[in-house]
C-alpha cells in the first residue's frame, strides 16, 4: 500500500517539508488542517471549511464516508446557539474520477431558514444522479430535569433515504482533529533555527482541539453512485456563496446570481503551509480545484529555492499539484476500522491517509515522519480526545460543558 502511494507521498511530503522553514517571516504558523487560515475566509467562519474525511464505511464496504466540518471552535457552553447553517451557503463536495484535475460528480448541501434554535433545520442534499432528498439537521437540546441524561437526549439524528441509500448527518460532532499546534510551532521555529532540540517541543502531548465542538456534514454513500470508470476517486470540499448580496435592515443579507466559492479544502496543510503569503492564501480559496495547478508553482520555487533543494523535489511537488489538490481514495483497498491508534509507515496494513482521510487518521504524524527523513515522529497526540462512533457518523458527540466533579481542562 505504501509503494502505491509513494509519489504522491513523496510529492506531498516535500512540499510541508521545504515549506516549513518560510513560514515565520510570512505568516502566522498554521493553526490546524484548515481551521482559522487565509484573512477572508476567517471572517466568514460560517463558509470556514476546517477538515474533509474521506473513507470506506469500515462495516460495508461498498459505501464511502465524505465529511466536511466547518466553523470550528464551538465552547461546549454554546452548543445550544452555535447550532446551526448558514441558509446562504451552499456547502460543495466535489468529485474527481477520470483521473485529471476536472472535477465530474458534485454534491450540494443546503439548509433551510432556522426559525428556533431549539427546532432542526431542513437540509436539501443533491446527489450526482439527479436525484435528491431532504433531512433534519440535529440540534441540541436542554437537558431540563435531567442533567446527567445529555448524551442520550443528543443522540446524533441520521436519515437514510430509501430510494438511494444514502445515508446523512449535520449538526455539532466533537471536532474530530487532533493535533498538538503550540508544539508544531514551536518545532517549526526551532527547525527554521537548525536548533537541535527542536524534537523535545514535541513532546507535550497537548490536544489543542481537545474539548471544542464544530459543525458536521457527513454523508454515507454507496461507492457506485460517485465512482468513474476507474477506482480511484477524488475529493474536494468547497463552500459557495451567491455573487451578488442585499443587507436588509436587520442584518440579513438576500443573496442573487452565480455562486461563488468561498473556501476549499482537500489535502490538510496544502493551503495553509505550502502557501506561506496571507494574500497568496486568499488566492488560493479564490481559485477551483480544477484552475491551472501551476498557478502556486512560483510559491513552491520561491520556497525550495529558499532553502537550496533539489530540482528533483520540486519537479516530485509540482507533479503532485498538476493533480490538483483532491484528496484521493483508492475504492479497491479494504477498510475495516477508523485508523485509530495506527501510524503511516509503522502499522502494518496501514490504509488510511494518504489514502483517502479516516477520522483516527494521524496526519501530522504522517507529514513529520518525512520531515524527520523518513523516520517516525509524533506530537505526542495520538488520538482523537473523545471516542468515535462505531457506525456512521463515526464521530463523536458534541463535548458538553463540564459537571462540577469533572478535571478541569489544561487548554495553554
Ligand atoms: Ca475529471
Ligand atoms: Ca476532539
Ligand atoms: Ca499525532
Amino acid at each position: 500500500m505504501i509503494n502505491k502511494f509513494r509519489y504522491l507521498i513523496l510529492g506531498f511530503a516535500l512540499m510541508c517539508l521545504f515549506a516549513l522553514p518560510l513560514l515565520p517571516i510570512s505568516a502566522p504558523v498554521t493553526k490546524a488542517a484548515d481551521h482559522l487560515e487565509s484573512p477572508w475566509v476567517s471572517k466568514d467562519p460560517g463558509a470556514d471549511i476546517a477538515d474533509l474525511y474521506f473513507f470506506l464505511d469500515p462495516n460495508d464496504n461498498s459505501k464511502v464516508i465524505l465529511a466536511m466540518d466547518v466553523e470550528g471552535f464551538v465552547v461546549p457552553a454554546e452548543l445550544l446557539n452555535q447550532c446551526c447553517f448558514s441558509e446562504e451557503i451552499t456547502y460543495r463536495f466535489e468529485l474527481e474520477t477520470t483521473g485529471d484535475t476536472k472535477p465530474d460528480k458534485f454534491i450540494d448541501v443546503t439548509f433551510g431558514p432556522h426559525g428556533s434554535r431549539r427546532a432542526p433545520q431542513v437540509a436539501t442534499i443533491k446527489l450526482p444522479n439527479g436525484k435528491s432528498f431532504q433531512a433534519f439537521t440535529t440540534v441540541q437540546r436542554q437537558p431540563g430535569a435531567t442533567p446527567n441524561s445529555v448524551s442520550e437526549a443528543n443522540a446524533l439524528r441520521v436519515t437514510t433515504d430509501p430510494a438511494t441509500g444514502v445515508s446523512f448527518y449535520a449538526g455539532l460532532t466533537d471536532d474530530p482533529f487532533f493535533f498538538d499546534i503550540i508544539g508544531f510551532n514551536r518545532y517549526v521555529i526551532k527547525l527554521v533555527d537548525r536548533n537541535p532540540t527542536a524534537k523535545g517541543d514535541l513532546t507535550r502531548a497537548r490536544d489543542s482541539f481537545a474539548g471544542f465542538n464544530i459543525h458536521m456534514i457527513a454523508l454515507s454513500i454507496p461507492v457506485d453512485m460517485i465512482k468513474g470508470s476507474g477506482n480511484i476517486i477524488g475529493a474536494n470540499a468547497a463552500t459557495l456563496r451567491p455573487k451578488n448580496g442585499v443587507r436588509l435592515p436587520g442584518g440579513q443579507v438576500k443573496g442573487s446570481g452565480e455562486l461563488v466559492q468561498v473556501d476549499r479544502m482537500a489535502t490538510p496543510v496544502i493551503n495553509t503551509v505550502l502557501v506561506t503569503s496571507l494574500a497568496r492564501k486568499n488566492e488560493y480559496n479564490a481559485t477551483t480545484v480544477s484552475d491551472p495547478p501551476d498557478k502556486f508553482f512560483s510559491d513552491i520555487l520561491f520556497t525550495f529555492r529558499f532553502i537550496r533543494t533539489s530540482d528533483e523535489a520540486t519537479n516530485a511537488a509540482a507533479g503532485l499539484l498538476k493533480m490538483g489538490d483532491y484528496l484521493r481514495l483508492d475504492t479497491t483497498i479494504a477498510n475495516t476500522n477508523l485508523g485509530v491508534g495506527e501510524k503511516f509507515a509503522v502499522t502494518p496494513g496501514y490504509v488510511g491517509f494518504p489514502n483517502g482521510r479516516r477520522p483516527g487518521d494521524d496526519t501530522i504524524d504522517t507529514i513529520l515522519y518525512f520531515v524527520n527523513s523518513l523516520e517516525p515522529l509524533g506530537d505526542g497526540v495520538d488520538t482523537n480526545d473523545r471516542e468515535f462512533g462505531k457506525v456512521f457518523p463515526f464521530f463523536a458527540q458534541p463535548n458538553q460543558p463540564p459537571r462540577k466533579d469533572d478535571p478541569p481542562t489544561t487548554q495553554f
